[in-house]
């Protein structure tokens, strides 16, 4: 969780200079999510991630140089500096992908599921998408044939409130409720404190044990805050569109804060923490050079690795 808010942190920088080539949603907030989830994954596990990726993409064991040198549009990038941050990949730890199209990885995550049935693995996907792409019809199709062949799915909602500056009351009629549409279709529901490491963790722990064990999909619905506006790294309270969130409430349950101070709670002393928060902030510093100084692709890769 650390990697990821310093990393996002390290990042702003380098957006406010015009370093990054594409929009950068950033995950300060829900850090919690990602992570509570992904520990419950093996490196075989597959998952997939959406516009507000870089969390999913670290938590999964993603390389760090490799995702800031895709930001910066390096030819080293796990896209090859061709995705940017909206269309990160990295087989090599089943990150199999993320894309920006609202709700349209969640399909292809059941695509995933369903190999990984018929060719009989061990192994379970888990795909990340915000409130808003739950809104998307190919979400409950893919929730209908997930239940009908009982796949071995994690669907992992990340409810931030908004999708963009929309509020979930002027989008969803009073009476919506996610865990009867979910349990309508026949999959299990569980909802997380998103904020909170271990809830996520424990519920996350609980819903992929019964996937594994064959019982079919489930949904994990994580109610978190997105610190910061939709996609730059600033503060956008004066925009007037939060209402449940104000920044007191979203700072006081800042998972970060939260997690630290259990660790400190558990026993860790105070200075055993400092040291590896400073050489996580290192670590950052150290692959934004060497990703700053990579070279670009050549002009002659220009038309490879496309699909369009
Ligand atoms: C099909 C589609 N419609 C609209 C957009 C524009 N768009 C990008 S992100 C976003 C909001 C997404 O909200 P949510 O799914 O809750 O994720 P969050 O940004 O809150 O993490 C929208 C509307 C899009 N990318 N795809
Ligand atoms: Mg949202």
């Amino acid at each position: 969780m650390f990697l990821i808010r310093f990393t996002e942190q390290a990042l702003v920088e380098l957006y406010l200079k015009h370093k990054i080539m594409s929009f950068v949603h950033f995950y300060v907030g829900q850090e919690a999510v990602a992570v509570g989830v992904c520990n419950n994954l093996r490196k075989e596990d597959r998952v997939l991630g959406n516009h507000r990726s870089h969390g999913h993409y670290l938590a999964k064991g993603g390389d760090l140089r490799a995702m800031i040198s895709e930001l910066l549009g390096k030819e080293g990038g796990s896209s090859k500096g061709k995705g940017g941050s909206m269309h990160m990949i990295d087989t090599s730890v089943n990150f199999i992908g993320s894309t920006p199209i609202l709700g349209s990885v969640v399909p292809l995550a059941s695509g995933a599921a369903f190999e990984q049935k018929y060719n009989k693995r061990k192994d379970i996907t888990a795909v990340f998408f915000g409130d808003g792409a739950f809104e998307e019809g190919v979400v409950y199709e893919t929730l209908n044939l997930s239940a009908l062949f009982a796949l071995p799915l994690l669907f992992v909602v990340e409810n931030n409130l908004y999708s963009v500056n929309s509020t979930l009351k002027e989008r969803r009629s009073a009476n919506h409720n996610v865990e009867k549409i979910v349990t309508g279709f026949g999959v299990t529901y569980l909802k997380a404190d998103g904020n909170d490491y271990e809830d996520v963790f424990e519920k996350a722990r609980m819903l992929t044990k019964g996937i594994r064990a064959g019982a079919g999909p489930a949904v994990l619905e994580c109610m978190t805050y997105r610190h910061m506006a939709h996609s730059a790294p600033i503060f956008d309270d004066a925009a007037g569109y939060r209402q449940e969130d104000p920044l007191e409430r979203r700072l006081e349950r800042d998972p970060i804060k939260k997690v630290r101070r259990s660790l400190l709670e558990s026993g860790i002393p105070e200075n055993t923490l400092v040291t590896l928060e400073e050489k996580i902030r290192t670590s950052v510093a150290e692959s934004i050079q060497c990703a700053v100084d990579a070279p670009y692709p050549k002009k002659e890769t220009l038309y490879t690795n496309l699909y369009a």
